[in-house]
Formats: C-alpha cells, structure tokens, sequence
C-alpha cells in the first residue's frame, strides 16, 4: 500500500500494515530511560570560557544539548507553533495541493521519510521548506493559514542569529577562531521541517521517524512543549529527551562531525509516538553553502602525533546531500562513506 498522509484527523485502532515493523525493528519502548545530566546550556551568559567549555563537553559526549535564554521571543515561537497546527489542521483538499512524494522538491507536504526508498512507512507527515534567502523562497509557502508566511519569516530569521550564535561556540569550543564555521561553511541555506505525529495505534510497532543522524551542520529543534516523543542513542542506550518549554534542543548534524575530525558526534536519534496526543516538533536545518569543501579542520590533526590524519576526505556538501537523501533512513551513518582511506 502506497504511503499517504495521516493528519486526517481520523483515528484508526490498529495500525495499517505498511507501518508495522519487523519484530527485531521496534522502538522497544520500556527499555526506554530518562537522561538525568542531558546537558541545559544559558547561552546568555556571560563567562565566555565556562559557556565555551559547557559546550564543548555537551558536544563530545552527547551530539546534542539544550539552550535557553536563546534570544528568540517566546511570541514568535507561540505564533510559529500555532500556525504549523492551523496548518496540519486543515482539510486534505487544501494540504493536497503541496504533496508531494520527490525528495528533491521544495516546499513539499509529505509524509514518513522518503516513501519511495523505504519498505515501512513512518507515522509522520511533514512540510519541508527553504527558509533562506527568506526573498527568494517566500513566495513558495503555503499562503494558508493567511499568517504563515508572516511567522515562518519572523522565525526562521531569528533561529538563523540562534544558529550563528551556536556556530561561534562550537567554533571556539574545537579552539578554532570565533567565525571559523561560518567562514568554512560559506552562505548557508536554510531548511525547516515542520513534523507532525498523530496519534498513533500502536506506538510498540513503528517509528515517527526511525534512528537518523541529520546531514546538515547543525540542527535547532523546537519540541512540542507537552508532548514527549525525542529518544537519543549514548553508548548504544535509548534515551528520551524530554520538552522543555523554554529551550530548544540543539543538536550536531554529519557535516560539524566531520570539520570536527570525528571529535563532536553526529549522534542517531529517533521520533516516537504516543496513542493520546498529536506532537508537533519544528526542526530548522542550518546547511553549507552547496559548494562548501566539507574537511576535517587542520589544526584539530596536523599539529598532532606523526600518524595523526583527517579521519574523513574531502568532499562538497552537495555531493554528500544527494548520498544521503539516495539511501533509506536506517541505514549506516551516512558519514561512513566518506572515511579517508
Ligand atoms: O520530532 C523530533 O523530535 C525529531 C525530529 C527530527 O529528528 C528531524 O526532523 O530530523
């Protein structure tokens, strides 16, 4: 059965047969703990070299962190959460006219992962969109709700200062200069995903999105505040990362692993659902410039031991985009294919 989208409103009691996975491919959900020391970074505050090496632990032991006092207003983030459900709310004709199943297009609705790669299907629909430059995909948004491209502007803008932020740290952290990311990382576009779960029947028997590492450079995610769902694997461990209103969750993608010569982790994590609630999560990618030459940083290895080398080859991030969306989610890291010899 071909996947379709299933924000319908309607709730089904068993779960369709194109979600189910294999027995040794469930979430497993009682094996599940809580990360008591996950990592909840002020990144307003004013000890620079303490902010520096907060950073730099929650980097290399977990791929991901939390921030508050973040800069972005909590109106805009209220307005962006409401909107992106007015969104999912409304009727199929209307959601139907952005659909689409081509992982290259954009804006598309669609649903699960990438529905014509993949054997089982996910318990996610979602909307994906270019956010810069903001002039020249604006245009492109769904004009309804009439308030979306409105707050999808005023968002994206202030998540993108967010992202810079975090990539002068991250820059400082690995001991490299302050604009260090930026520079290397060139004009960075940037993408968002606005991911939407239903309720879901049977959440023991699928995904809302299986394991995945994010291919970008670094990931901003805004979890629904109420409703769990976000699981990181540590030392081969399920994890659940609990909302915190006031942060975002903030989280490494392949391409800082790789500047970082494998020393901050691009770490796998995995969306499941609940049978009581929708959840909503809004994910904004910051990615390289297409033409970026994505290496590992020199002075993270040539400085070191004789043997010490780049552990990943050089290679363009659209050369490493177009890998990653050819292959199915829950697959190796897609960084394995690019290791040097
Ligand atoms: O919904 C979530 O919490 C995770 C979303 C995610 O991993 C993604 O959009 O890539």
């Amino acid at each position: 059965m071909a996947a379709k989208l299933i924000s319908t409103g309607f709730r089904l009691t068993t779960l369709p047969e194109n979600y189910v996975r294999p027995l040794s491919d469930r979430p497993r959900l009682s094996e599940v703990s809580q990360l008591e020391d996950f990592p909840l970074i002020d990144i307003s505050a004013t000890d620079r070299p303490r902010l520096v090496q907060q950073i730099h632990q929650a980097c290399a032991r977990f791929g991901f962190f939390q921030v508050i006092n973040h800069g972005v207003s909590k109106a805009t983030i209220d307005e962006m959460v409401t909107v992106a459900h007015e969104f999912f709310g409304m009727p199929m004709d209307e959601k139907m006219k952005l659909y689409s199943d081509d992982p290259t297009k954009t804006p598309r609705l669609s649903t699960s992962f990438n529905v014509k790669e993949e054997e089982v299907n996910n318990w996610r629909d979602y909307l994906r969109l270019h956010c810069y430059p903001i002039d020249k995909y604006v245009h492109e948004w769904p004009s309804n709700p009439s308030s979306f491209k409105e707050v999808v502007s005023k968002y994206s803008r202030e998540i993108r200062e967010l992202g810079f932020k975090i990539e002068e740290l991250i820059s400082e952290s690995l001991g490299l200069e302050k604009d260090y990311m930026k520079k290397v990382l060139g004009e960075q576009g940037q993408h968002m995903a606005v991911n939407y779960y239903p309720p879901c029947p049977e959440p023991e028997l699928t995904y809302g999105l299986p394991a995945h590492t994010d291919p970008n450079a670094l990931t901003i995610l805004l979890q629904d505040a109420t409703v769990c769902g976000l699981q990181i694997l540590i030392d081969g461990h399920w994890f659940a990362v609990n909302p915190r209103p006031d942060a975002f969750v903030i989280n490494i993608g392949d391409q800082l692993q790789a500047l970082s010569n494998g020393v901050y982790k691009s770490v796998w994590h995995r969306a499941v659902t609940n049978t009581e609630n929708p959840r909503l999560s809004i994910a904004s990618f910051m990615c390289p410039d297409n033409g970026a030459v994505i290496s590992p940083a020199k002075p993270l290895w040539e400085a070191k031991e004789e043997e010490a080398k780049p552990v990943y080859r050089d290679y363009t991030y659209a050369e490493y985009y177009k890998k990653f969306w050819s292959r199915n989610l829950d697959q190796e890291h897609c960084l394995e294919n690019f290791l040097n010899d």
